[in-house]
């Protein structure tokens, strides 16, 4: 049995023509159903759905044998026990320093002001932070890190940005790029041994279909 570990919304939705390339199909859509173990039309390969950070940890221990999860969390996860053969160029964004509109940024750094920041994405912004020689307060949020700005719970934000409209939406703007993010193919190191003969062809089928 093989077990795919993918997160509901835009990584399963973009996941599927690539899944499909290898022959897979859902038999169940896991934006209706309230299973967590889907089967597939493959006796032998089954989907579980797990929150998106919640990816590189299934297959790290081998609760799953493969996974799809974006350069933000495999970032923060650290990859340990991971193999990350493919970029598979779905589910796009960029992460981003974001400030209110009326807020100088420039200026703030130049003076060498220290900067609370509110993130998900802890390991990111320190690096990132580090890097400029910028101090730093980070606050940890778990969702919503537009709002932190807005009412006073940090100067700065380091979040995802795609079309830019909750920025907009929220009147803060981006200030500085600090990476490109996509999703990556994540598989067990063990289990691409163990079980070499049914996950190679997946993996070839999957970079056929990124290509083209
Ligand atoms: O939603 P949940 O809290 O369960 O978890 P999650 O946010 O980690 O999962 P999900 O499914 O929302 O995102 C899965 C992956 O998609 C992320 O890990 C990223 O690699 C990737 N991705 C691509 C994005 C976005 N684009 C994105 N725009 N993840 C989140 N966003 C959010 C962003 O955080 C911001 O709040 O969308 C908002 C901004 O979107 P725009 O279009 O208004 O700029
Ligand atoms: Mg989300």
């Amino acid at each position: 049995m093989i077990t795919i570990a993918l997160s509901k919304g835009r990584i399963f939705e973009e996941t599927l023509p690539l899944l499909a390339a290898a022959g897979i199909t859902p038999l169940e859509d896991p934006e209706t159903s309230r299973k967590l173990i889907l089967p597939t039309n493959r006796a032998d390969v089954r989907l579980i759905i797990v929150r998106a950070s919640d990816v590189p940890t299934y297959v790290q221990y081998g609760a799953a044998d493969l996974g799809v999860a974006g350069k933000d969390v495999l970032n923060e996860h650290g990859g340990l026990g991971l193999y990350q053969p493919l970029d598979l160029n779905i589910a796009r964004c960029r992460m981003m320093v974001a400030v209110r509109n009326d807020f100088d940024y420039e200026s703030a750094v130049r003076q060498g002001a220290r900067l609370r920041v509110a993130t998900k994405y802890v390991q990111a912004a320190r690096d990132h932070f580090a890097a400029k020689g910028v101090h730093v307060d980070l606050i940890k949020l778990y969702g919503s890190m537009e709002l932190a700005p807005l009412v006073g719970l940090s100067d700065a934000i380091v979040d995802l940005v795609s079309s830019g409209n909750t920025l907009k939406a929220n009147h803060l703007k981006a200030v500085e790029e600090i990476t490109t993010i996509s999703s990556r193919l994540v598989v067990n190191q063990a289990a691409l041994k163990l079980k070499h003969g049914t996950i190679q062809p997946m993996l070839d089928a999957f970079a056929g279909a990124v290509k083209s």
